[in-house]
C-alpha cells in the first residue's frame, strides 16, 4: 500500500535544512507532501505563494514531492489529504519539547496518524529560518544556508 507523508512548516523560507529532511523523507515514502502552514496570526516576510514558489523552485527534481498549503489544524489537512504520517525534523532539546506538545495533541485528536521525527543533519543543526532573515536582513551572505534562489529573493526584500 502507498505511504504519504506530510512535511509541514512555515518555510519563511525554506533553509537546507528543511530541504535535507523533505529529501531524506522522500526516499522512505511513496508521496511527500511539503506544505506550507497559511497563518494570518503570524507576519511572515515571505507571502504564502513566494514560499510555495521558492519551494518548487528548490525542489524541482523529484517526482514523489509535491508543494502545497494549508491553514487550521494540521490534523484536519493529514486527514484530508488521506495521509499516513506527518514527519518534524528536530535540532536541539528545544525542538523537542515542542514537537513533543504536537505530537501528542496531534494523537489525541487522531490516534491513526502518526508523527515521525527525523534527526537534523548536523551540518544545519543550528539553521533556522529566522536566522538566515536576520543574517541576510544585515547584509551577511546566506550562500551555505539556502537554495541559490532563496538566497536572491532575500537579497530582494532586504534592499527594497
Ligand atoms: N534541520 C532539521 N529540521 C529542521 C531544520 C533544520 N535545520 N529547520 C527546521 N526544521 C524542521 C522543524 O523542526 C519543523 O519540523 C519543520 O522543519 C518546519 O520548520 P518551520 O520553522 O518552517 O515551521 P514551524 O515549526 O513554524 O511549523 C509549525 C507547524 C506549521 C507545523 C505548526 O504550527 C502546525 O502544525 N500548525 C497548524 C495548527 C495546528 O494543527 N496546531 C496543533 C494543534 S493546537
Amino acid at each position: 500500500m502507498q505511504k504519504t507523508a506530510i512535511v509541514p512548516g512555515s518555510f519563511d523560507p525554506v533553509t537546507l535544512g528543511h530541504i535535507d529532511i523533505i529529501n531524506r523523507a522522500a526516499v522512505i515514502f511513496d508521496k511527500v507532501i511539503v506544505s506550507v502552514l497559511n497563518n494570518q496570526h503570524k507576519n511572515p516576510l515571505f507571502s504564502v505563494e513566494e514560499r510555495i514558489e521558492l519551494l518548487q523552485l528548490s525542489l524541482k527534481e523529484q517526482a514523489n514531492i509535491e508543494i502545497d498549503s494549508f491553514d487550521g489544524l494540521l490534523i484536519d489537512y493529514v486527514n484530508q489529504k488521506e495521509a499516513d504520517v506527518i514527519i518534524k525534523g528536530l535540532r536541539a532539546v528545544s525542538d523537542f519539547e515542542y514537537e513533543l506538545q504536537m505530537a501528542s495533541i496531534n494523537r489525541k485528536l487522531d490516534d491513526k496518524v502518526e508523527t515521525f521525527f527525523m534527526m537534523t543533519n548536523p551540518e544545519y543543526s543550528y539553521l533556522s529560518s529566522s536566522i538566515v532573515k536576520e543574517l541576510s536582513r544585515h547584509g551577511a551572505t546566506t550562500a551555505d544556508l539556502v537554495p541559490e534562489s532563496v538566497e536572491k529573493a532575500l537579497q530582494e526584500k532586504f534592499t527594497r
